[in-house]
């Protein structure tokens, strides 16, 4: 097989919880202290992806991670039963969800040496998102093993924060033409952290061998962060020779525009005007955060949540768009509406990796028949829900475990992937 644009979705862990962990993220603090439903919203990330496959797409996967995440506590000194609760909640988070946080990917036509480059993210902005990238390095380097292939890199050093590629963008004629790679950083300033320092994007694009020329570093708007998109992920997409973007989501659009249209003449920038959909209306709905797709048949379509609908102004304006003779000609609502709550929607659950499948460690990639094992392995094991106060209950962490193993177990990753 050829190179292709594949999507890893994460699995949702069974300890998917709302603890208000993440500031900054209007939805996450939102929904603080909420009820979870670890089970149905697993479940609502493998509809997603068998849509995906529905439509023709590779799709991928990555586990979920093991949790309690024993390993930090004891490097904090503490254990679950005795952490303090916001310990004890980001010891147990699932964070590691949102896939599009593990890395920063650099396909292989793009780089020095010839293989695709991986910079796993460091998430050092949170404490819960800090720890994740210990087994994300094992799983990454155990998909994508073949050294030949792949280079899989470890995390940028602390203080410089790196978020992965919810802060990069490809632009390329077609996913396997050499790209322009885009790496959106935040400056700090306004009421929230500014989660993707310069210095660690400049890193990444330094070790993945990177033509200076084809790289550029976007500052990310100001007010973009002040509204609620802690990744630009939230305010912009990119696939094959698209551009999809709110007016208000770079520092300096027309400069970013003119560079991007100096590398590579054939961009298509779709800039959705703030006169139209407001950025607080945006970050409400999401309508960035979704999947920008090539199907089959060369169009593009655009994944995106559910609560896109919900608002008018958006869905007026998409429905606008996709019957205008623009290259996104689709709309494909998903409800990820569990993930949603924590300000995760259908982008942030996928890692983008272009790269031949057959490089590639199978036991990673789905089909429909792996799925419904997945899914009955979720059926019977991930809990129900959770409530804040269930965190310190043996018997739901237990179950937790329990879950994780017995899932590993099946895919036949536990020598793998066992932390
Ligand atoms: O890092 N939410 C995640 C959401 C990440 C979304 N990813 C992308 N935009 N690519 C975050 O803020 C909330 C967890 C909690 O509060 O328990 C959380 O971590």
């Amino acid at each position: 097989m050829s190179v292709i644009e594949i999507n890893f979705d994460g699995l949702i862990g069974p300890s998917h919880n709302y603890a208000g962990l993440s500031l900054g993220n209007l939805a996450s603090a939102r929904n603080a202290g909420a009820v979870s439903h670890p089970r149905a919203a697993a479940l609502q990330g493998i509809e997603k992806m068998r849509g995906n496959i529905a439509l023709g797409l590779i799709q991928g996967i990555f586990l979920p991670q093991w949790r309690p995440d024993g390993a930090w506590l004891a490097s904090l000194g503490t254990d679950i039963s005795d952490a303090e609760p916001a310990i004890r909640a980001a010891a147990l988070s699932a964070s590691s969800m949102w896939a599009a946080n593990a890395a920063t990917v650099s396909p292989a036509t793009d780089t020095a040496d010839g293989r695709t480059h991986m910079t796993v993210a460091n998430l050092v902005t949170m404490p819960h998102r800090s720890h994740e990238w210990p087994q994300t390095l094992t799983q990454l380097r155990t998909v994508f093993s073949d050294p030949r292939a792949f280079a899989i890199h470890a995390p940028v050093p602390a203080p410089f924060g790196d978020e992965g590629a919810a802060n990069h963008m490809r632009l390329a004629a077609r996913h396997d033409a050499p790209g322009v790679e885009i790496f959106v950083y935040g400056r700090s300033g306004g009421p929230f952290p500014a989660r993707q320092h310069v210095e660690a994007s400049k890193a990444v694009a330094r070790r993945h061998g990177l033509d200076p020329a084809r790289t550029l570093f976007v500052a990310q708007s100001e007010e973009a962060i002040a509204a609620g998109a802690f990744h630009n992920d939230v305010v912009a997409v990119a696939n094959e020779r698209v551009l999809f973007a709110h007016e208000q989501a770079f520092a300096d659009s027309h400069v970013f525009y003119a560079q991007l249209r100096a590398a590579m003449p054939e961009v298509e920038i779709v800039e959705v005007p703030a006169s139209a959909i407001s950025l607080s209306d945006a970050i409400a709905s999401y309508l960035f955060n979704a999947q920008l797709v090539t199907l089959p048949d060369g169009a593009m379509a655009l994944i995106l949540p559910t609560e896109a609908r919900a608002i008018p102004a958006v869905w007026q304006w998409l429905e606008q768009m996709v019957a205008g003779n623009g290259p996104i000609r689709r709309l494909v609502p998903v409800d990820v509406r569990q993930s949603m709550a924590n300000g995760g929607g259908p982008a942030c659950l996928r890692l983008r990796v272009v790269a031949d499948p057959a490089t590639i460690d199978p036991r990673f990639l789905v089909d429909d028949a792996k799925l419904d094992a997945i899914a009955g392995i979720v059926g019977d094991y991930w809990p129900e829900e959770i409530a804040p106060d269930d965190l310190s209950d043996t018997r739901l962490i237990a179950r937790i475990e329990q879950s994780w193993l017995t899932l590993v177990d099946h895919l036949q990753l536990s020598g793998d992937l066992m932390p």
